[in-house]
């Protein structure tokens, strides 16, 4: 099930056997929604619009470049992004907050077949239900 739930609010979840009389084990887990749990593959200007859909969430995009030459990633929109683009053992190696508005700007040279990371996260953490739009060219 997916609900709104609201800090400081307590909540109670009840799970009861369909049969009345019957008894056994279950699992129970409450996760936060995030429309980028998996990561995205990042394909080469194609924008993707994707969501800060809580509080601190950071979604990552997999990009997998067929040539070696400079790539610039992006994102637009109203949301103040913050951008980290890191190498396939996922070690961070270029990062970005602003570029010429809040959105972050990533030119870097990468290298064909190798798998890379992009992390998108709000700048500011407490920000959430925001949406961005991130692009590599
Ligand atoms: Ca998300
Ligand atoms: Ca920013």
């Amino acid at each position: 099930m997916t609900s709104e739930l609201y800090g400081g609010q307590v909540y109670y979840v009840k799970v009861f056997h369909y049969d009345e009389a019957g008894t056994g084990n279950y699992g129970l887990r409450v996760v936060q929604n995030d429309d980028n749990i998996a990561g995205d593959t990042l394909v080469l200007n194609s924008p993707i619009t994707r969501l800060i859909n809580y509080a601190g969430d950071q979604d990552v995009f997999v990009f997998t470049p067929s040539t070696t030459r400079s790539y610039v990633i992006k994102t637009t929109g109203s949301t103040d992004t913050v951008g980290v683009l890191s190498d396939s053992n996922n070690d961070p190696f270029a990062d970005n907050d602003d570029s010429t508005d809040l959105n972050f700007s990533i030119a870097y040279t990468l290298t064909a077949n190798q798998t890379y990371y992009i992390r998108v996260k709000a700048y500011n953490s407490n920000l959430y239900n925001a949406s961005y739009t991130l692009i590599v060219q």
